[in-house]
């Protein structure tokens, strides 16, 4: 399936739990130089459907098959997307819509439900990076020192790609605090204590912040559940079942 966001090509993946007709749904983001396709997310997504819920999942501005460069990538372009794609969820009849993303695409989820707090139902948020924002505020991404108030141009990162100097201006200016005061519906947060990339204090401290939520530490887990997918996918269903 194909969803424009102004013009921008973001290519989807619509799937249905086996005879059902309707049902509730979850859009699913994944991470910074990630893709909907990786492991984690399909296993994310499967434990959705069984649940019972249909999944959407999708690549975001310069990542995997959609449109965009990588470099010219910001959070607040996945932002968008994600607003686009909600948008055209509800036009094709889903009226009950979640979100979850992993780690980047789990700090959008996050941000865009505190947007349209009277459209998500709930967040299912995995290793969320919710320090970005701080992060590009001390100068201090991807463990690379950089100063704050002069952003360079362009920003080596991992796997050899590059970022220009707005993605650090526009995270600069985002307050996850205010996200998670807005959005009063629930939320479950999955985190691994082996997470080396996102720090598990972050979640501690957003749980806390949350009207509604719920916390499930994966002990031994890494950023991209590896490790135990079965404890990830089983929080998932759990979670889902009760709604
Ligand atoms: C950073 C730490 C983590 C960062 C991005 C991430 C651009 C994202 C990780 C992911 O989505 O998996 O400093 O800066």
């Amino acid at each position: 399936m194909v969803i424009y966001d102004d013009g921008i090509q973001l290519n989807a993946v619509l799937e249905k739990p086996e005879g059902v007709d309707f049902c509730p749904l979850v859009i699913l983001l994944h991470g910074f130089t990630s893709a909907m396709d990786r492991p984690h997310n399909l296993l994310a997504a499967a434990a959705i459907r069984d649940a019972g819920f249909a999944t959407l999942r999708f690549d975001l501005y310069g990542h995997g098959t959609s449109g965009g460069e990588f470099r010219k990538h910001t959070i607040w372009k996945w932002i968008s997307n994600t607003m686009a794609v909600i948008d055209h969820c509800l036009e094709l009849g889903y009226t009950e819509v979640y979100l979850s993303g992993h780690s980047q695409g789990g700090l959008v989820a996050a941000l865009v439900a505190g947007m349209e707090t009277d459209r998500i139902r709930g967040l299912i948020l995995r290793a969320p990076a919710f320090m970005i924002p701080q992060c590009a505020r001390d100068g201090n991404l991807l463990g690379q020192r950089i100063d704050p108030d002069h952003i360079p141009d362009s920003l080596p990162t991992i796997k050899g790609l590059t970022l220009d100097g707005n993605y650090v201006r526009v995270a600069q200016t985002i307050r996850v605090e205010d996200a998670a005061d807005r959005f009063r519906n629930p939320v479950l947060i999955l985190h691994g204590d082996e997470d080396d990339t996102v720090p598990l204090a972050d979640s501690h401290r957003m749980a806390q912040l949350y009207r509604n939520c719920e916390l499930t530490v994966i002990a031994g887990e890494t950023h991209h559940f590896d490790r135990h997918p079965d404890q990830m996918q089983e929080a998932i269903r759990t979670w889902l079942t009760a709604r």
